[in-house]
């Protein structure tokens, strides 16, 4: 980038903010309880996208899991110190609160051979410093890929008893280290299974597979943590590379496993259904049997899950079902895409932004005025109110927003991550 992009003066944003707050106030919004709310939303950047989902296990290798990141950019973190270095970056530039949300291949074990399921807490004891002298929390995901006892495609679920043990000893690891976090943080920590079990083409047998799956999550769910430190949850995908045709932990499985058991929060990701289907809809059912769910904030295109999340509507969506059911505080927002195809701290801060201001958005909804329209019947007047709604200042009122939390308003975020690739991930080879 070489001229610098324009920067909005504090007086000009507080100007266009004071208009912009009557435009809304006529139409019964409070902006300023708009803005308190938004507050309250922690959104969990994801710590994959920072390397395309390497981690630090020198032999890791994403194939046969399913998972893939396409492009070269140059720049990608290559250890912890810069992975950190570069999220903080990314922080920096987003407004409101921030969680980090980390997979165990991101354990820091000082040279040595750790297997999986022989993870402690102290390998995660840099990011936790690091979280603390950051003032964030930190959320935590079991890794069932990239190693060599997920070579076939199945782990938890898999028919030789012994590579489920192994994973089952992996995942009772990671809620150690999960509950090691939340009370590090006094705050729970969220820590999210996925597993990419499945088959790439008519399996024999659909049954035995979510049987041993059921099974296998019984007994790692059933050891002891303590639940206000960890929180697990389980995530459904319909498809992956190489499980095109069956996945065992589909979005129907889990959703039963967790009505039916109530130890576990169920994980939507936006990029897991049919290339149609979107998950909007999905909320006000769900919520109304379960607590709370777990968002992945993602945007599947054709068979990828995991596109850099931006402000469209199916992300509108979301949040308006969430503040129309008062349920924003239901919902665990957490990041996961992954591109590497440019600046990766860039994608953080776009996919971060886009999904605050879709809250945003939710939150000055003239709702009280769509509702009375539909309450007399009048359809018209809804439909006209919700367009109408659409091209209100929200760019004035996220101005704002950024404004009071000292990061950028509009492009000028740009100019910081250019000099930061410069002097620092242009360094990298
Ligand atoms: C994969 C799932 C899962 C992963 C991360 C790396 O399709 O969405 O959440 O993206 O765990
Ligand atoms: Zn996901």
């Amino acid at each position: 980038m070489s001229t610098p992009l324009p920067k909005l003066t504090p007086a000009a944003i507080k100007a266009a903010y004071a208009a912009a707050r009557k435009q809304y106030a006529a139409l019964g919004v409070d902006t300023e309880a708009a803005l308190a709310a938004l507050d309250t939303l922690p959104i969990s950047l994801h710590c994959w996208q920072g390397d395309d989902v390497r981690g630090f296990e020198q032999a890791a290798d994403l194939s046969g899991s399913g998972l893939a990141t396409t492009g070269n950019y140059p720049g990608a973190a290559r250890t912890g110190s810069e992975l950190r270095a570069d999220a903080a970056t990314a922080f920096s530039l987003i407004p409101g609160p921030v969680r980090f949300n980390l997979h165990a291949i991101y354990a820091e074990t000082a040279g040595e051979k750790v297997d999986r399921d022989q993870l402690k807490p102290c390998h995660f004891q840099l990011w936790m410093d690091w979280a603390k002298k950051l003032g964030i929390c930190l959320d935590f995901n079991t890794s069932f890929f990239a190693h060599p006892k997920a070579a076939s495609g199945f782990t938890l679920s898999h028919e030789d008893p012994e590579i489920a043990k192994f994973w089952l000893r992996h995942g009772q690891a990671c809620r150690a280290i999960a509950e090691a976090m939340g009370r590090a943080q006094k705050g729970t920590c969220i820590l999210n299974h996925w597993l990419p079990d499945g088959a790439k083409d008519s399996p024999a047998d659909r049954w035995a597979p979510r049987h041993r799956l059921a099974a296998q999550l019984d007994k790692l769910l059933a050891t002891k943590v303590d639940r206000r430190f960890c929180q697990d949850a389980v995530e459904g995908k319909l498809f992956g590379i190489g499980s095109e045709d069956y996945v065992v932990g589909s979005h129907e499985f889990y959703l039963a496993y967790t009505t039916s058991r109530e130890n576990a929060l169920l994980c939507l990701d936006m990029g897991h259904y049919h290339p149609t289907e979107t998950i909007h809809d999905k909320i006000s059912a769900i919520l109304s049997f379960h607590k709370k769910i777990l968002l992945h904030v993602s945007r599947g295109i054709r068979w990828d899950s995991d596109h850099v999340v931006i402000f469209n509507d199916d992300l509108r969506a979301v949040f308006q079902e969430l503040v129309r059911g008062q349920a924003l505080d239901r919902a665990c927002i957490a990041l996961d895409y992954f591109d590497a195809s440019l600046n990766r701290i860039g994608a953080w801060v776009i996919g971060a932004r886009a999904t605050r201001k879709a809250a945003l958005a939710a939150l000055l909804e003239p709702a009280t005025l769509i509702r009375a329209a539909a309450a007399r019947g009048d359809q018209g007047s809804k439909l006209a109110l919700l367009e109408e709604a659409k091209t209100l200042p929200l760019g004035a009122v996220w101005d704002q927003y950024c404004l009071r939390h000292g990061v950028a308003a509009g492009p000028a975020w740009l100019d910081t991550l250019a000099a930061y690739e410069k002097k620092v991930q242009s360094k990298r080879r």
